[in-house]
């Protein structure tokens, strides 16, 4: 049976341009939600904009555009980002979008008539730049008197009429959830630091607003939008069809992961699952937090004139390279530091020399010595079945690694088989063999052309366009490019297209003095 795999990533506010945090998010869903399909799984990969909020109304106001221009502009950039990361998803949810306010606003209706949705006031500190309300003791007070949330973000005092959730009624029932499904968190880090923030005790949550208009209506209560986060954490339902029971998408709930950046773990972590808890819906599987990125050390800002745009990046280095950079330099879950320098250098020790010219020394001998026609399997060695059986276990390796969401740990095992192979052809030396025993060179340039398949076929969610040119230079059938293909091996014969180098090195201009 088909197995069903459901992937989100956080829906992305419409205040400002989409930078490399952003690509990071969408790109390490891709590669996961590839890896699926290639798999033979159905996959639904889930994206999208949260665009309601004060956050984006006060930014369109700045730019003096009504909110919903200035969202339907920035949501736009959001989507053309990612399709210049040739990021696929199945749905791309827009929260002004009507589909949505329907699936908001049913929700907020379950939850409401399962009783824990109360009306009051809230007054209290809210931070805009979080859209969220913030404890007195949370807040760090200044020598001048000024006030900021944990973020460092300014607060301002709200006080206004609001419903709330009563949130503090599902403590034990979230402790319970975390204690029964271990992996609901992860990785570690922020399921402790979760853990013993819910431990604590949990106050009920305001989750309604008076004092701005740009949201979505609260059902029955017309001066109410509600809470941006509750609005946008409903973006999960609407995209499987909620709260149409009827709609195809429905079986991809619950999700199997949303993938999100650790700071916003309390609102996937508690938040979510306890609406979800009163309106009697299925909780996901697991929420995993990512890691933070830096810039050449600093962290990215407006101010310090330093945010990445992604889209610069791939043409400068290469799209493949920046996707194949960004997913290997940091395990998925850590903090990262992005540097010109170590990707340049991971493109030119790992890319060019390490898995380039694997492919171009092994791809230009079957040119030269066998006229480009692929060999059948010749008697195996100790040496060749040594290395084909490692070639083998690496879909399950690499299978193993993605089901943890260890995306960067599945990248070092394949490349332990590129150095391993790299090892076996300065050994075997084909080009050697090629005058004292051609047939012989005939065969390891096959052990090495399945071996180049295998690391090819795996690679193809993190670096997929270069990986098609790999695989057509290797003669691999579109149809023959998924994994539980690698168990039948190309029939030799073929006649294999010119080789061409995939990966140049990169060299640094000289900065003028
Ligand atoms: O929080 N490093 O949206 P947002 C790594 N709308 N990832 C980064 C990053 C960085 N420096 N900067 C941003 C919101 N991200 C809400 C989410 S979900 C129901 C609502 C990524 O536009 C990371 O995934 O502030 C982070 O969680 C997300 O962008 C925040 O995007």
């Amino acid at each position: 049976m088909t197995r069903r795999f459901t992937i989100t990533t956080p829906i992305f506010y419409v205040n400002g341009a989409p930078h490399i945090g952003h690509a990071y998010t969408s790109i390490a869903c891709d590669v996961i939600a590839r890896f699926h399909r290639l798999d033979g799984n159905d996959v639904l990969f889930v994206s999208g904009t949260d665009e309601h909020g004060q956050k984006v109304e006060q930014s369109a106001k700045a730019q003096n555009v009504p909110p919903q221009e200035f969202a339907d502009r920035i949501s736009q950039s959001f989507r053309q980002m990612q399709t210049d990361m040739a990021v696929q998803t199945d749905e791309f949810i827009r929260t002004t979008e009507t589909r949505h306010k329907k699936a908001a606003q049913t929700l907020w209706k379950k939850v409401a008539e399962s009783g824990h949705i109360y009306l009051d006031a809230y007054e209290g500190w809210y931070s805009t730049r979080d859209e969220m309300f913030v404890g007195e003791d949370e807040i760090t007070t200044h020598p001048d008197g000024s006030r900021t949330a944990p973020s460092g973000a300014p607060l301002e005092w709200v006080r206004e009429p609001s419903y709330f959730f009563r949130l503090s009624e599902f403590q034990d029932r979230l402790l319970r959830l975390y204690e029964e499904n271990p992996d609901f968190i992860g990785p570690h880090g922020p399921k402790r630091e979760i853990i013993s923030f819910v431990k604590q005790g949990l106050r009920d949550l305001s989750i309604s607003r008076t004092s701005f208009r740009w949201g979505v209506e609260v059902p029955g209560d017309p001066d109410h939008v509600m809470y941006v986060w509750f609005d946008a954490l409903a973006n999960y339902l609407t995209a499987v069809g909620y709260p149409d029971l009827e709609d195809p998408r429905h079986v991809h709930w619950p999700a199997d992961v949303h993938v999100v950046g650790k700071e916003i773990i309390r609102f996937h972590c508690i938040y979510w699952p306890a609406f979800l808890m009163a309106a009697g819906l299925p909780l996901p599987k697991r929420v995993f937090a990512h890691g933070w990125w830096t810039v050449e050390g600093e962290k990215m800002s407006k101010s310090l004139g330093n945010v990445l745009d992604p889209k610069k990046l791939a043409d400068e280095f290469g799209l493949d390279q920046l996707r194949f950079f960004l997913m290997r330099e940091v395990p998925f879950g850590g903090d990262s530091n992005f540097s010109r320098r170590s990707l340049i250098t991971r493109m030119n020790v790992e890319l060019a020399n390490d898995l380039g010219n694997l492919a171009q020394r092994t791809l230009s001998q079957v040119a030269r010595n066998l006229e480009g026609v692929l060999p059948e399997r010749g008697t195996l060695t100790e040496d060749d079945g040594k290395i084909l059986a490692q070639a083998a276990l690496l879909p399950t390796l690499t299978r193993n690694h993605v089901e943890q969401l260890a995306i960067s740990d599945a990248l070092e095992d394949i490349w332990k088989l590129i150095r391993e192979a790299n090892a076996y052809i300065d050994r075997q030396a084909p080009w050697i063999l090629k005058k004292e025993n051609p047939a012989r060179m005939a065969d390891v340039l096959r052990v090495l052309v399945d071996v180049i398949r295998t690391v090819a076929t795996l690679l193809q969610p993190y670096m997929p366009d270069t990986m098609e040119k790999m695989l057509d230079q290797l003669g691999v059938e579109k149809d023959e490019r998924h994994i539980a293909a690698l168990e039948t091996p190309l029939p030799g014969g073929r006649v294999l297209p010119k080789p061409q180098g995939l990966f140049p090195r990169f060299v640094e201009e000289e900065k003028q003095a």
